[in-house]
């Protein structure tokens, strides 16, 4: 019994090891075949000597899938406590200053990503609504109805961007093209995908999707 239990349990940490993605100590030169063959055509796999991760993951855990964004009905606005209503197109919002970052993504299920990204400051886009004194929170809205918020003053501060691109190419669909915010040092639900609106709120205690159901502000 307790030998069925050991190979048991052996068996589904190795299947745990298996689904990760290439980071980690375990995986540093071998990466399998599953996750090379995640790495789409022209996509980097390397940056300064530091190993790159597909931008793709395992899995999707999105709450209603991947979402196939059309840009030419799509709008990103930016609502709540602001002076100016704030609406652009794909193209305008790339038009902003550039900033690129190399960041890791860890979600709360264990598997993380390193990633080359590419994207505009939401301070930028936010600076063009020209927010309320008592705004402190962002809460980001996603085409799929999800949502998650971050402090306005961490938005700043850590020049968190809107990414629309992965290691040099187009954000691929899967996550979140048109945009997604890279919140790096935070857990994978606060990188909402498909973003198609910034709403600045005065409800530091908002909580979104997973947050509602448990997950830590
Ligand atoms: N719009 C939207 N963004 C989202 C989600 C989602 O369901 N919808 N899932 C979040 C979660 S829980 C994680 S871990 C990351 C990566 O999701 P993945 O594990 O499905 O790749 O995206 C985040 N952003
Ligand atoms: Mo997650």
């Amino acid at each position: 019994m307790r030998k069925i239990a050991y190979v048991l349990t052996f068996l589904f940490i190795s299947f745990l090891l298996s689904s990760c993605s290439g980071t980690g100590k375990q995986a540093k030169d071998a990466v399998s075949g599953a996750t090379s063959n995640r790495y789409s055509e022209l996509e980097i796999n390397e940056y300064n000597g530091i190993k790159l991760d597909p931008s793709v993951g395992p899995r999707d855990n999105s709450i209603k899938g991947i979402q196939k964004v059309e840009i030419s009905n799509y709008a990103l606005k930016v609502t709540g406590l602001v002076k100016k209503s704030v609406s652009l197109t794909y193209k305008e919002v790339l038009m902003l200053p550039a900033y690129e970052k190399l960041v890791t993504l860890n979600c709360v299920e264990g598997w993380h990503a390193t990633i080359l990204w590419k994207g505009v400051l939401l301070g930028d886009i936010i600076k063009l609504a020209e927010a309320d004194l008592k705004a402190n929170t962002v809460i980001f809205h996603s085409v799929d109805g999800y949502t998650t918020s971050l402090p306005l003053s961490l938005i700043l501060d850590k020049k968190i961007i809107l990414a629309y691109s992965s290691n040099k190419i187009t954000l691929p669909p899967a996550l979140g093209y048109p945009f997604i915010v890279v919140a790096e040092d935070k857990a994978g639900y606060k990188w909402a995908r498909w973003v198609t609106e910034i709403e600045l709120s005065a409800d530091a205690n908002y909580k979104g999707y997973w947050e509602q159901r448990g997950y830590p502000n």
